[in-house]
């Protein structure tokens, strides 16, 4: 007997009209800084990472959403940066709202509670632009992108024949 497992995240999904704007950001980057450009629809920003979790235990994972109560933010995203360990280009924020590690907070404490594990590395909020940045790129944006978030979304990273695809498999609102 084989029991299936799928790779899956908790994040907040930009709508269009953010995904627009950070697509928009990514292609004045990619002159600069090279590399391969996260394209629209997989821009995100995850909360909690999992992993493999077996597609049995989905619903309950799905189920504890229910206990959690967290507030609604907006995001001021306003710096690029880049990691040299596994050359990442990613846009973040001078100052996260408290909200958003509270969102995390609910999460990992509700997910512990009931026996799923996640990782625990610290956490730091980012949107990957590109993964294999030829170049550097460290700055401030003039403009920064004003992301409202009503919402958090439990994501399946699923392969595909060209990639990985990231499939929704529930949301829940912010109150
Ligand atoms: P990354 O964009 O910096 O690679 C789906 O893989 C999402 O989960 C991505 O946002 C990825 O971050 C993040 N992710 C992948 N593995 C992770 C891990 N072990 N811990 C935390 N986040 C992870």
């Amino acid at each position: 007997l084989e029991i299936q497992s799928i790779r899956v995240f908790f994040a907040i999904s930009p709508s269009k009209f953010i995904q627009r704007q950070l697509a928009h950001q990514a292609e004045l980057l990619a002159p600069i800084c090279g590399g391969r450009q996260i394209v629209m629809p997989h821009f995100h920003l995850t909360l909690v990472f999992l992993g493999n979790v077996s597609v049995q235990r989905i619903e309950t994972l799905r189920h504890t959403m229910r206990n959690i109560a967290a507030k609604k933010f907006a995001l001021c995203l306003n710096k690029i940066s880049y990691w040299k360990h596994n050359q990442i280009i990613y846009l973040h924020a001078k100052q996260f709202p408290a909200e958003l590690f509270d969102l995390v907070t609910a999460l990992q404490s509700t997910l512990s509670e009931a026996g799923f594990v996640f990782d625990h590395r610290v956490y730091k909020p980012h949107i990957t632009l590109f993964r294999k940045a030829a170049h550097p790129v460290n700055t401030e944006l003039i403009n920064p992108i004003h992301w409202p978030v009503n919402q958090w979304t439990l994501l399946q990273s699923k392969p595909t024949q060209t990639g990985i695809d990231y499939v929704p498999l529930g949301h829940w609102r912010l109150k």
